[in-house]
């Protein structure tokens, strides 16, 4: 296995969304053991602590979204952050909450575009997080990412998408909780969306190797979040938005497992983590777990399969 440098940025945002608890996501993925994990693959690791938004103005609690300007802050930060850590190894981002991915997924995609390269999302969630700011109805703005970096109008303030994400480059796996909005403007996209029941009939390696094997064929960069509420709440409850009916913790592996051996993923975010709602650790230690199997671990060694 080629190892890699894994370069983990600890992003304790928790301005996507009026529940707190996110902002301590960080320190219990260090807490969990994610540096030894991922060192004893034979890995490089370079944590780089915990991120700070750029500076905002305060927010007020009158408008319609929550935390808007903290969220610019942190937009801002982690679109630099981002940019600048793709040019030393693999980014891991350590929400925080999926705010997060609106600075994260738009920095490497500005990398991508750099390289001459075209940008992949594999976007893991039981929700597409497909609002703008004026479609979302609870004004939580860890709704909005896919629709901030893919391109979509109306966020007024944010910095400016140069390299939005074509809508054909992302897909979306595990998906169970969608507003009627989203599901419009999905229905009139091209994303690639696979519900919980497209992975009830057909398994979930089907469509992430049709994914992978576009990945591979347009040599693009692959860019993976994973928020926790993918998995189902029964083995991950630290989740402040649960929703019945997830994937197993062996649909989790095994996502992460044909992940590493495409040798397609070239950042991830790990996110929506709320250590304050966890039981004795356990969806931390799972999170960390799960990003073991896409850095490489495995039970036996196999022959590899090839993409495409
Ligand atoms: N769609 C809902 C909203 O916009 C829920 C989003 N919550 C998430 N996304 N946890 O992953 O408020
Ligand atoms: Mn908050
Ligand atoms: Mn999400
Ligand atoms: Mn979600």
């Amino acid at each position: 296995m080629t190892p890699k440098t894994c370069i983990l940025i600890g992003a304790p945002v928790d301005s996507g969304k009026r529940r707190d608890g996110c902002l301590m996501g960080p320190d219990a993925f260090r807490t969990a053991g994610l540096t030894a994990a991922l060192s004893d693959l034979g890995h490089r690791v370079e944590d780089l602590g915990n991120l700070s938004p750029a500076p905002f103005t305060p927010d007020t609690d009158d408008g319609p979204l929550v935390a808007p300007n903290e969220t610019i802050g942190w937009t801002k930060q982690l679109m630099a952050s981002a940019e600048q850590a793709m040019t030393q190894g693999m980014p891991i981002f350590l929400g925080g909450d999926h705010a997060l991915s609106l600075g994260s997924v738009a920095g490497v995609a500005n990398y991508a575009a750099d390289q001459g390269r075209p940008q992949f999302v594999l976007w893991l969630d039981a929700h597409t997080d497909f609002h703008t700011p004026l479609t979302t109805d609870s004004g939580n703005l860890h709704g909005t990412p896919v629709g901030y970096f893919t391109g979509r109008n109306d966020f007024n303030g944010f910095p400016t998408v140069n390299n939005p994400v074509p809508q054909e480059n992302v897909c979306m796996i595990g998906l169970r909780s969608v507003d009627t909005p989203e599901r419009m403007a999905l229905e009139a996209s091209n994303i690639h969306r696979h519900d919980m029941r497209d992975i009830d009939e057909n398994g979930i390696a089907r469509p992430l190797s049709a994914f992978l094997n576009r990945v591979a064929q347009a040599n693009g960069f692959l860019h993976v979040s994973l928020d926790v509420d993918f998995l189902d709440p029964s083995v991950a409850p630290a989740v402040g938005t649960t929703v019945p009916g997830g994937a197993t913790v062996r649909e989790g592996h095994l996502i992460c497992e044909m992940l590493h051996d495409s040798g397609l993923m070239t950042s991830l975010d790990l996110v929506e983590l709320n250590p304050f709602l966890d039981e004795r650790g356990r969806t931390a230690h799972l999170m960390v777990d799960l990003c073991a199997s896409a850095l490489g671990r495995r039970v036996f060694d196999r022959p590899t399969r090839s993409y495409p």
